[in-house]
């Protein structure tokens, strides 16, 4: 078989070469410079086929193209929203050039994207390439009777333990998603169900791993959740009580190995005949089913450790996570972790290396006198509109974060912002505005915008645009 692949190599080997000759930017004057992407696209050219394969080949043997392009940048390590309209105060669309509340997330639609950001595995489950997950793409069917109804709903035990028992798609290393890890499936701008079109979902609440740990709610037992029919994250009890269970879909990390550099799709280090053999056969036979995921959006697009550190059991007393519920944020305690995290320059700003974003370390002083206190909140278009204009720490690119943006700060050990944590400061709880409107409450008059409430339990996800909080600044460290 190795032989025929070779065969088909040669034939075609002159023409990918060529192809990818006339993408250079060197023979073809002025366009941007290819880079690799995604997996097995050797050439750079948007889409993984036999012409990747014979790239390596005629790349290997007959020298040309001399070099591969280069692995891409990665993208910031926050997914996008997904929302890319604007709103006035009154909560009606607007164009975003002639926006009043300048600066809002519609402007910035800027993470990682949702184009392309799912694969979709063909075997009941999804990759997501933006942070290196792997999920199960149906609502999970707790009672295996090929349907999902209300008798796939779990409690937050229930819920930990399939997961943790879960052999499904040749993997046995199921998880119950974290908090974040769910919160990065909600997708804003688009009407219920708020998740991608990829996964076939049932729009109700999913359970996650991760226990309310803020006084005085944290006893008798709450967990977070997900609700995929409003773009929303709320509290859950965890016995269930009247409202029943929540839904589950279970997660994995989808990356081992990875892909340092082109042309090294089975990431073994080396660039050899191995390699367009691999492609081919991922192409052509189905294995491997998924190519190694690229070092470079790898390691930036995890998502940051939602460090909480302690099991809780039913009730929400600590306990050891060897005698509670198996399979616990706390026991597997994925992401970027907390150490090294944060990066503080001196002059009121800090760089989340995990993120990539650059925060202001303090609440905006917005009347600029000197301190931040009851008078530094405004309300929600003021808050857009003064990040957009703020020029601090000379830098003038300053913007309101987005709603996932502000919840990559959360520390759901704590409850508090993760940058106060690791400054080992105490501050008092409140919320900050975001820059995402949330649109899809079904009752309002006008739509609200979304707050994250710090020291709280939920996205403050019908906050009126006029209520005055809160806000610290954001921009792009890279
Ligand atoms: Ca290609
Ligand atoms: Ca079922
Ligand atoms: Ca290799
Ligand atoms: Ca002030």
């Amino acid at each position: 078989m190795r032989w025929s692949w070779g065969v088909i190599a040669i034939a075609l080997g002159t023409l990918a070469a060529r192809s990818l000759e006339s993408a250079d930017p060197a023979l073809g004057g002025g366009q941007r410079v290819p880079c690799m992407a995604r997996p097995g696209d050797v050439d750079a050219d948007g889409t993984v086929n036999l012409t990747d394969a014979v790239v390596i080949l005629t790349h290997l043997f007959l020298g040309s193209p001399s070099t591969l392009p280069r692995l891409c940048s990665p993208e910031r390590g926050v997914t996008a929203t997904g929302q890319t309209k604007c709103y006035g105060i009154d909560g009606l669309e607007v164009d975003c050039e002639s926006a009043d509340c300048r600066g809002q997330n519609g402007t910035y639609s800027g993470g990682c994207p949702f184009e392309d950001r799912f694969t979709d595995n063909g075997d009941g489950t999804v990759t997501d390439h933006c942070t290196g997950l792997m999920w199960q793409k149906d609502t999970a069917d707790l009672d295996e009777d090929g349907e999902i109804t209300n008798n796939d709903e779990a409690l937050w035990c229930e819920a930990l333990v399939y997961c943790e028992d879960l052999d499904f798609a040749g993997h046995d290393d199921w998880r119950l998603p974290n908090a974040r890890e769910l919160f990065s499936l909600v997708r804003f701008g688009q009407t219920a169900p708020v998740i991608d079109a990829v996964f076939t979902a049932v729009p109700r609440g999913y359970w996650s791993s991760t226990s309310v740990t803020v006084e005085p709610v944290a006893p008798p037992g709450y967990a977070w959740s997900a609700h995929f029919n409003v773009p929303r994250m709320t509290i859950k009890p965890k016995p269930g009580a009247i409202f029943g269970g929540l839904y589950v879909r279970a997660v994995r990390d989808a990356v081992g190995a990875c892909v340092s550099k082109n042309g090294d799709t089975n990431a073994d280090g080396a660039v050899d005949l191995a390699d367009p053999l691999a492609l081919l056969n991922h192409l052509f036979r189905g294995s491997p089913q998924v190519l190694p995921e690229l070092c470079t959006s790898l390691a930036p697009a995890r998502l940051p450790a939602t460090d909480q550190r302690i099991c809780y059991d039913e009730a929400g007393i600590a306990v050891p996570c060897e005698d509670t519920c198996p399979g616990q944020d706390a026991t597997y305690r994925v992401g970027c972790p907390m150490e090294n995290r944060f990066t503080f320059h001196g002059d009121g700003t800090v760089t989340d290396e995990c993120t990539g974003l650059m925060w202001q370390v303090d609440d905006a002083d917005v009347n600029g006198d000197g301190e931040t206190n009851a008078e530094d909140t405004i309300p929600w278009c003021d808050a857009v509109s003064f990040c957009e204009s703020l020029v601090f720490a000379g830098h003038d690119d300053w913007r309101a974060p987005d709603i996932r943006e502000l919840e990559s700060l959360e520390h759901y050990g704590t409850g508090e912002i993760a940058i106060d944590i690791a400054l080992g400061r105490v501050v008092d709880r409140y919320n900050l505005w975001s820059s995402t409107s949330n649109t899809e409450t079904p009752s309002a008059p006008t739509p609200p915008a979304l707050a994250w409430a710090f020291g709280g339990v939920v996205i403050d996800w019908d906050k009126a645009r006029t209520a005055g909080m809160r806000v610290r600044a954001v921009r792009n460290a890279r």
